[in-house]
């Protein structure tokens, strides 16, 4: 049998148009909906990238924004709320020769799935995750989430989020993600380009879209967004944490929101670190693959 051919190496190989990816379901999103701004971006990148779709998986939670990969053709999976990243680094393991793809909400990911956030980034899972953060939880209807501002008055909480909000980026710069990137949704230009490189990146790439929520978010809408990404333009070191560290958190300071790749390094990913496990250990006298996994279960 020839070895699988790895993942980024199967890039490149076919021309297909974004809507060749799209899959026959009828979009459900609000009109308006900066969902829509991430799901026409990423069709695009998967153009750029010539990715075949029966080498792609895209996995989500539960949340409007979870709703993507039935959009999108591939294989996919609606899994259970917030366990999408989990799912999805064992289709990763079992298949490095896979492109995973895993898109999620803020509520996803960083309430009831946040747990697992740190754990994708410090093993390096060779995968990119799709933040689509609109602030608020938009399929249960207005609701705060982990990234709500304190001014925003949810459904449940009428005079406005008494936490603090979580920055998704920092939490990410922090946790070992070896590729952070952030977008208006709406600007499908730097989005869809951040998803390609995010793709293309070998390793854990993150990318926080700032989506907005037209219906039960009135604080960040899109003209909200878009003017504070707009205005800043990041040229730093991309390789040094703290670096990228200082420029987030200036730009925070100053009301801006930093976008585009915030940063970037090369690390052994997951199934590398694994795969070189296997090679050492196989030689070993003692090491008998089979009296650690049953081989005779289907
Ligand atoms: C175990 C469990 N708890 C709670 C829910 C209810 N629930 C469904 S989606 C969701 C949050 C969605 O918010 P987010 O992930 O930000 O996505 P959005 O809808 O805003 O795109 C919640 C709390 C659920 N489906 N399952």
């Amino acid at each position: 049998m020839n070895a699988p051919i790895k993942l980024q190496e199967r890039f490149h190989k076919v021309q297909l148009e974004p809507k060749d990816y799209r899959d026959g379901v009828a979009s459900f999103w609000c009109p308006g909906c900066g969902h829509s701004g991430v799901l026409t971006s990423f069709l695009r990148s998967l153009s750029e990238i010539g990715v075949e779709p029966e080498n792609l998986v895209s996995i989500s939670g539960i949340g409007c924004s979870s709703r993507l990969p039935y959009f999108v053709k591939s294989y996919k999976m609606h899994t259970l709320h917030g366990r999408a990243g989990p799912v999805a680094t064992g289709a990763q393991l079992a298949r490095p020769d896979l492109a995973v793809v895993v898109t999620g909400g803020d509520g996803d990911g960083f309430s009831i799935g946040g747990g697992h956030m740190p754990h994708m980034a410090r093993k390096n899972v060779n995968m990119t995750y799709i933040l689509m953060d609109n602030h608020v939880y938009g399929l249960t209807k207005g609701q705060t989430s982990p990234t709500s501002h304190r001014i925003m008055k949810g459904s449940v909480t009428p005079f406005g989020a008494v936490e603090e909000p979580l920055d998704p980026i920092m939490y990410m710069l922090t946790y070992g993600a070896t590729f952070v990137g952030q977008a208006f949704a709406g600007n499908v230009k730097l989005a869809s380009q951040l998803i390609k490189e995010g793709m293309e990146h070998k390793g854990f790439s993150f990318i926080n879209l700032l989506s907005h929520c037209p219906t039960y978010n009135e604080i960040d809408t899109a003209k909200v967004f878009k003017s504070a990404c707009e205005t800043l333009d990041v040229g730093h070191d991309v390789t040094d944490v703290s670096i990228a560290m200082q420029v987030v958190q200036k730009a925070k300071q100053e009301g801006r929101i930093p976008t585009g790749l915030l940063y970037k390094v090369e690390r052994p990913t997951l199934d590398e670190r694994m795969a070189e496990l296997v090679t050492r250990v196989g030689g070993h006298k003692d090491y008998d693959l089979r009296k650690v996994i049953d081989l005779s279960r289907p």
